[in-house]
């Protein structure tokens, strides 16, 4: 393959800008979006590369998700809907870091170490999200997929588990669905019309939300599902779109602010779901009678779909093994109602869809979820095989219900990945199935108090961790200050990461009281801030 025009299209037009490494993150590349223009080209050629090594389309998502407005990013996406794998991350990064001219010898170092034949047309499918610069950096990612010479299908605005989504039905040769956004509209909202056919409003259940959009990608989609679910669900949309992506809003705010979205109306008791940036992650919140704030995220999601699946396994008499997968952001509230009450063995991952999703394939049913809301359920051969092959033999009486029901939970979550729109499905259909208010769900546990908080430090890479990122190994000395703060405080808990996709360290803390978590959190930030080159202000303490 002569990469000559893949150079010199570099050089003339989208010329490296950027001299510091640059680090293959949490979801991509992620960074201000006036810094990102050669590093789209770039994975333009990745992806080009990737079809080839794969003989299969790559999909390429250009967001930064629930970063701000002014940031961007890119996400690839593997044959099946997977993350791209590993080996090829290190790839990622050596093209994004080598010099203009140094292009052509990484892609020959690509092309003989993965012995990748070079003679067919590499086919890529893309997306973007609602940011102003996604359409300038769509363009960055066409002109290195064109000189590959690449067929390219641009899928527009779309969220990013569409893509995901479209990628798996297109080389899976259309079992998973019709590759094409209404395929994704059809395959979820057809599932979940099928199990709710027992009537909208069921015991202290109804089908009334409000949907907070983050002025993203996910209101766009959300208007679709919504004339779909007319007379099933109604959808009172806010932050469709005109104000700040993420701003005061979506499920990243809702989450760590722990406070309601701006722009939504706080009517006592109602469901608002809300969704970042790319709609890959989905967060509930309701206002009670003293209009105090409570949320329900990934980890109750998770509780949630488990404590719903075991049942139907229950009914249907199913062998089939369910396990959940957490990170160390869980709620230890959580983990214990998940091993303790639901007997479900739950495991934890370091941060990241792709480490949580590796683990949960373990199981026949693995449960997989980030308390950011980000998570899905995914299904085993054998176990989506066993499933279907329940559901069909009316031999089995009433067993053959059980199945036909988890079949159906099959069709309506979005295996290939987190998926805000069908994660919010299920969890309706969960509620709907149980006769439950939003409140109902709060009592099934607990969840013990906790903050995040952040911190600027000159350079984050000065923080390593272990042990699924619950120990801090680097800087020295920064983990045994936190074991002496940790073991004043009642059931506390406390850790410090990276961010892989924001310029700053993350500072998650538990304890028995609201005071004592955030007293908790800040003194750790502050520890971070002294022991690993904090820059700026010290962090406060939050209130
Ligand atoms: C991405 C990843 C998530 C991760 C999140 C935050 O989400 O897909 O798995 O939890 O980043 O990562 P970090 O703490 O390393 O910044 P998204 O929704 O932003 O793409």
């Amino acid at each position: 393959m002569d990469f000559s025009k893949a150079v010199s299209v570099a050089k003339d037009e989208y010329p490296k800008t950027v001299e510091k490494t640059i680090k293959y993150g949490t979801a991509g590349f992620r960074s201000k979006a006036e810094e990102l223009d050669f590093v789209m080209y770039r994975m333009g050629l990745l992806a080009s590369l990737r079809s080839l090594n794969k003989k299969a389309v790559i999909g390429v998502v250009i967001t930064a998700s629930h970063n701000p407005e002014c940031d961007n990013g890119v996400k690839l996406v593997d044959p099946m809907g997977e993350m791209l794998a590993q080996e090829w991350e290190v790839y990622a990064t050596d093209l994004v870091n080598a010099k203009d001219e140094g292009i052509a010898d990484v892609l020959k170092n690509i092309v003989k170490e993965c012995k990748i034949d070079t003679s067919k047309e590499p086919f890529i499918f893309i997306g973007r999200d609602t940011r102003p610069s996604s359409d300038r950096l769509r363009d960055a990612v066409l002109a290195g997929a064109n000189a590959l010479n690449a067929k390219v299908k641009d899928f527009g605005i779309v969220s990013t588990p569409v893509i995901h989504f479209v990628v798996t039905c297109h080389n899976d040769g259309g079992k998973y669905g019709e590759p094409t956004e209404d395929g994704y509209y059809k395959k979820m909202t057809q599932a979940f019309k099928k199990l709710r056919s027992s009537g909208t409003t069921v015991g202290n259940y109804k089908p009334d939300i409000y949907f907070d959009g983050a002025n993203g990608v996910g209101a766009l989609m959300m208007a679709e599902i919504a004339k779909l679910l007319e007379g099933d669900m109604n959808i009172e949309m806010y932050n469709t779109g005109d104000g700040v992506l993420n701003h005061e809003c979506g499920a990243d705010f809702v989450k760590v602010q722990q406070r309601w979205p701006n722009n939504v109306p706080k009517t006592v008791s109602k469901r608002c779901v809300s969704v970042d940036g790319d709609a890959d992650r989905v967060i509930y919140s309701y206002l009670d009678e003293d209009k105090r704030y409570h949320m329900l995220d990934g980890d109750r999601i998770a509780t949630l779909y488990a404590g719903y699946i075991q049942e139907l396994l229950t009914v249907s008499g199913l062998d089939l093994s369910l396990g959940l997968v957490q990170t160390a952001y869980a709620n230890g509230a959580s983990t214990e109602y998940i091993n303790k009450k639901l007997g479900v063995p739950v495991g934890c991952a370091k941060t990241g869809v792709k480490h949580v999703h590796h683990l949960a394939l373990q199981y026949d049913i693995g449960v997989y979820f980030e308390a950011n809301g980000h998570g899905t359920i995914i299904f085993s051969k054998k176990g989506r095989e066993t499933i279907r092959a329940a559901a069909n033999d009316a031999s089995l009486g009433a067993k053959q219900a059980g199945a036909a029901r988890l079949a159906d939970v099959m069709d309506i979550i979005n295996e290939t990945v987190g998926d805000a729109i069908s994660d919010m499905l299920l969890v309706e259909t969960v509620l709907h199935a149980r006769g439950w208010s939003i409140e109902d769900w709060k009592k099934t546990y607990t969840d013990l108090p906790n903050r995040q908080m952040k911190v600027s430090v000159a350079d984050r890479a000065v923080i390593t961790t272990t042990d699924a990122e619950r120990v801090c190994v680097t800087p020295e000395g920064l983990q045994e200050t936190i074991n002496k703060l940790v073991s004043s405080y009642p059931k506390g808990r406390a850790f410090v990461r990276p961010s892989g996709t924001e310029d700053i360290v993350r500072v998650y803390a538990e304890a028995a009281t609201q005071k004592e978590t955030d007293e908790l959190a800040h003194k750790v930030a502050c520890a971070v801030f002294e022991q690993a080159g904090g820059v700026g202000q010290l962090p406060k303490l939050p209130h």
